[in-house]
């Protein structure tokens, strides 16, 4: 049979530099996807694609690659490490049936390795974990083993071992048999009562395979994780970390009865400019012609991986990965299958940086707002604001990615751009808790709609809750209630955009605490006209902003965290650069002739902390930052000029409205 029934959807996930894209490039490789091997370094692997990607080196966009290992089809989704790039595995983690984390084995775990383990752990995402680089100078496989279960916490259970590591020769040996029995027997117990039970009453009843296939399922629960080591350059350890893939990972039969469902988890521009969406399919399939929900474009074109290459076919099924095309709409994170959209969740810290955007030539405006709605399909954290002055301004979360924006601007789109001043992204949050109603047929209240709202603050994040009765809910508007609770969620997010500040307001819960609607004629509520979703929507801001007033908000700052390295010599120049951008020294440890100083600061500083470093570490000195949550600001708060009318000025809003002078979406 040409279609293969098993696949296997990976991320490869890492730190920048750790080897993603060489190892994404040995996989295919050895298992004859391509007959060349490419170089990072020349510009030559498949999945650094981009032009940008080949100059630079690094990887910019997530790609997608196809192998045969066995019987089971692997689609594997290489990712940019690179922090400002966090936004790319963010997309992906929803699609992932299991993952392989690459350590390198001489720069260990770094900071961005643990925001990763947190994602992925958090998600339930099936990992192994292989420790790269192990032919490089100074590699050290032990303290990277110590550096995963200690940094990482994580249970690790090495499965291959590295011979004359930090030589060219450097090669993988399975460790001895006795002692790999006792290790393995000692990292499953704790997971599996049965295997404990059995161990106790008759040792030598647990054979190796009861232990391996253990192990599998303790990997796909993520009690555990099974560690590689090897060298993505010279192939050395590779063949046994294919092995582990499906023999550990859970790899799914591809069965496509059961509605149709799937995530978007990537947009690209074909070469005739036109869209493509990437979709990896859970549950039934899509056919050409489909619609992806009810009130969605059709699909006009679909290609799927058939052993290791891009096909065009009719369908693409439940486990697969699929290229679409005709869905002129569609949004990168969209589930499809659905009528309703789901919000997006995401697993990585937002922007945490805004910068103002402008064209060299005036006249490329209007070009240049068109280029990045584009670039905004491709990644929706750019988050464009067209600012008051009638600037644009984009989020972001560093100087490379700006850098990356401005090259993509003039290449792809022929517009040489300046960005002003990076300024730091401020959010509110509430202060207190706060509620607001607004009743059917009051003088107040110029729409068919009746809402309560109350905010709070929440830990983490945002959340709404409904608190409403069935009956009190329009069912001929929405198809059910929770039709209308992911509706009033998203009325409710767009109202956040701008809180009393200006800046969008996280943290936060919303509780929709009642409803009601009228109808034509009679009950429940008094005669009037037949509510419609625009009624909920443009009472929203009205009732949630009045919510929000009377909780009060505070605005707080984006921090980082930084861990600077350099000779001890540097030190007294070091604490007086951290200094003089507000950081707070943590830590400070020395080891022979390093020195490693832990701050923290604002985001805003980091760049600043970037730039000065060579100069004043004499070159030596290297900077890792990580975003550390937000502080609230001291003083006078910060205030970002709204872009919609404010809805708490109750006659403005209700102008604008009327005249639909700005859009609610
Ligand atoms: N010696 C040695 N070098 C390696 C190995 N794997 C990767 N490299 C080199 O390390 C550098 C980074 O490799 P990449 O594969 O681009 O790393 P990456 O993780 O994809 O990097 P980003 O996508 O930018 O985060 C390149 O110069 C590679 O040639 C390895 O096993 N041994
Ligand atoms: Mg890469």
């Amino acid at each position: 049979m040409w279609l293969l029934s098993r696949t296997l959807n990976l991320g490869i996930l890492a730190h920048v530099d750790a080897g993603k894209t060489t190892l994404t490039e040995r996989l295919l490789f050895e298992a004859g996807a391509i007959g060349a091997i490419g170089r990072v370094d020349d510009g030559t692997t498949l999945t650094d694609s981009l032009d940008l990607e080949r100059r630079r080196g690094i990887t910019i966009r997530s790609a997608v690659a196809s192998l045969v290992i066995d019987d089971v089809s692997v689609n594997i989704i290489d990712t940019p490490g690179h922090p400002d790039f966090i936004a790319e595995v963010d997309r992906v983690l929803g699609v992932l049936d299991g993952a392989v984390l690459v350590v390198s084995a001489v720069e260990g775990v770094q900071p961005q390795t643990r925001v990763l383990v947190r994602a992925l752990q958090r998600l339930r995402v099936p990992t192994l974990i292989f420790i790269n680089k192990i032919d490089r100078g100074g590699a050290d496989v032990d303290a990277v083993l110590r550096g995963i279960e200690r940094r990482l916490a994580v249970r690790a259970v090495p499965l291959t071992l590295a011979t004359n590591p930090g030589t060219h020769s450097a090669a993988t040996v399975e460790p001895e048999p006795d002692g790999f029995h006792s290790a393995l027997v000692e990292a499953l117990v704790d997971g599996d009562d049965a295997l404990f039970e059995a161990y106790v009453a008759d040792a030598a009843r647990v054979t190796p395979a009861r232990l391996r296939a253990a192990l599998a399922v303790q990997t796909s629960k993520t009690l555990v994780y099974p560690v590689y080591v090897g060298s993505a350059m010279t192939g050395a350890g590779t063949a046994e970390l294919m092995g582990g893939l499906v023999s550990l990972l859970p790899v799914a039969e591809r069965d496509d009865r059961g509605p149709c469902a799937g995530r978007i988890f990537k947009i690209e521009r074909g070469s005739d400019g036109e869209k493509v969406a990437y979709v990896r399919m859970f549950s039934g399939a899509l056919h050409v012609r489909d619609r992806v929900h009810d009130d969605a474009d059709k699909v006009t074109g679909i290609s799927v991986f058939e052993r290791g290459a891009w096909v065009r076919r009719g369908t693409v099924r439940a486990g697969d990965i699929g290229k679409l095309w005709g869905l002129a709409h569609v949004q990168v994170g969209e589930q499809i299958g659905l009528r309703q959209v789901a919000a997006v969740r995401h697993h990585f810290a937002p922007p945490t940086l805004q910068a103002r955007i402008a064209p060299e030539r005036y006249e490329q405006h209007v070009a240049l707002r068109a280029a990045l709605a584009q670039l905004v399909e491709q990644d929706p954290l750019i988050n464009v604001r067209s600012e008051p002055s009638g600037e644009l301004a984009v989020s972001l979360y560093g100087e490379v990615q700006k850098e990356v924006i401005e090259a993509t601007l003039a290449a792809d789109y022929d517009i040489a751009v300046t960005f002003r001043e990076t300024t730091p992204l401020y959010i509110e949050r509430p202060a207190g808790i706060g509620a607001a109603e607004e009743t059917l047929n009051s003088e107040t209240n110029p729409f068919h709609a009746a809402i309560g709202l109350r905010v709070e603050p929440a830990t983490t994040g945002f959340a709404f809750r409904l608190d409403v009765d069935h009956q009190s809910v329009p069912l001929y508007v929405y198809r059910n209630i929770d039709e209308f609770a992911s509706a009033m969620e998203q009325y409710v997010r767009v109202t956040l955009q701008e809180g009393l500040y200006g800046w969008a307001v996280n943290d936060c819960l919303v509780t929709m605490t009642s409803s009601n609607y009228s109808i034509a004629d009679g009950p429940p509520a008094r005669r009037g006209p037949l509510s419609t979703a625009a009624d909920f929507r443009k009472l929203t801001p009205l009732v949630l902003m009045q919510a929000l007033h009377l909780a009060g908000t505070y605005v707080c700052e984006p921090m980082s965290h930084a861990r600077i390295d350099a000779l001890v010599t540097s030190t007294g120049s070091v604490l007086g650069m951290l200094a003089q951008q507000g950081a707070a020294v943590h830590a400070q440890s020395i080891r022979g002739e390093d020195i490693s100083i832990e701050a923290e600061l604002p985001a805003a500083g980091v760049q600043a902390l970037q730039r000065r470093l060579p100069a004043v570490t004499n070159g030596d000195g290297v900077l890792e930052s990580t975003f550390a949550g937000y502080q609230p600001v001291r003083g006078e708060p910060p205030i970002r000029r709204r872009t919609t009318p404010n809805p708490l000025n109750r006659p403005e809003y209700l102008a604008a409205l009327s005249g639909q002078a700005f859009p609610l979406h």
